[in-house]
């Protein structure tokens, strides 16, 4: 492992190469050799950008959303990253290729860089490698980074995690629907949108999830807003990106954005922490014998608590 070698290739991203950043976000996404020095390299400079955290259930107008939200966004001239994480695909599925096609025009601007992120190889890290990822793209001066997640289960809900505020993106006509995504999404978000206003049922989709909101635990004081979008139209886009700054504004005056990113710290250092252990412990109990008792747990001889317990009895 060279320590040489990545800091160019992130000199060469900072100034903004896309193939470099691309090849950046890789090693850190694949945890290749070299993941540990950029992030070591970039830790410090990140906390700058704003990250926005889209999810909601499938082909609800989370990437036409997105492409509006860049397209906001870029207006400034800030760079503006997507970063499309698909927990539900085993593969680099359909609905992230759409994407990518949707995307197209907006990637055309070389201010805004569009990463795209499979389940495949991040076996229940999906949440961790997604905050690496944006630690990164802030870093090397993102402005916006917006993470988009289909779905609405709670890898999803860990993935969106990562952002300082989290849209919820409804449609009307889910109905019952609306019942079953009210346990996980519904507590962490804080702007509810309720897009294809254009279509019939606006108004009762709106009126559903202020009810919903008024069941729920009230976990801050922060009552997340019910913004009405046409992603197709762009009509209510300003209206989303004035509640996103409001949460913002407030979230940093609360205490709320500081207590999001401690939290985000905890889970980084106890998940390092853990590999560390694990990795020490299995160095210590030698490779062999580590074997021979997982083959007797895959036997039934002994279960993982008994076999553990004698691992470490020694
Ligand atoms: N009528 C109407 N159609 C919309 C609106 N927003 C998006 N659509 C359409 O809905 C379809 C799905 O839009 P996407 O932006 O791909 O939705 P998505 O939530 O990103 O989809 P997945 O990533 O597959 O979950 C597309 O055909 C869009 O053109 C809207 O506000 N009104
Ligand atoms: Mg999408």
């Amino acid at each position: 492992m060279t320590a040489a070698a990545p800091p160019s290739l992130l000199e060469r991203a900072r100034s903004g190469d896309r193939r470099a950043l691309g090849r950046v976000l890789s090693v850190v996404e694949n945890e290749e050799p070299g993941a540990a020095e950029i992030l070591r390299e970039t830790y410090a400079q990140a906390g700058r950008a704003v990250v926005i955290g889209i999810t909601g259930p499938p082909g609800g107008g989370k990437s036409t959303l997105v492409s509006r939200l860049v397209g906001a966004y870029r207006e400034d001239g800030s760079r503006v990253a997507v970063v499309a994480v698909d927990p539900s695909s085993p593969f680099t599925g359909g609905a992230i290729l759409g994407d990518r096609v949707r995307m197209q025009q907006r990637a055309l601007d070389d201010g805004v860089f569009i990463r795209s992120m499979a389940s495949r190889g991040h076996a229940g890290g999906l949440s961790r490698t997604t905050a690496r990822v944006v630690t990164v793209l802030d870093a090397l001066g993102t402005a916006v980074v917006i993470v988009e997640t289909v779905g609405v289960g709670q890898e999803e809900v860990d993935v969106v995690r990562v952002a300082d505020t989290v849209v919820l993106v409804m449609v009307p006509g889910l109905g019952d629907d609306i019942q079953a995504i009210k346990a996980g999404v519904l507590e962490i978000a804080d702007v509810l949108v309720v897009n294809k206003a254009d279509r019939p049922g606006a108004d009762d989709a709106a009126r559903d999830l202020a009810q919903m909101l008024t069941l729920g635990k009230g976990r801050t004081p922060w009552k997340p807003p019910i913004v009405r979008t046409s992603a197709t139209t762009g009509e209510g886009l300003q209206d989303l990106v004035a509640a996103i700054a409001r949460h913002r504004a407030w979230a940093a005056e609360s205490g709320e954005h500081d207590r999001r990113r401690a939290g985000a710290a905890r889970a980084e250092v106890e998940a390092v922490l853990r590999e560390a252990l694990v990795r020490r412990l299995a160095d210590r109990i030698g490779r062999d014998r580590l074997e021979r008792v997982v083959e007797r747990v895959a036997r039934r001889e002994v279960d993982p608590y008994a076999a553990v317990d004698e691992l470490l009895a020694e």
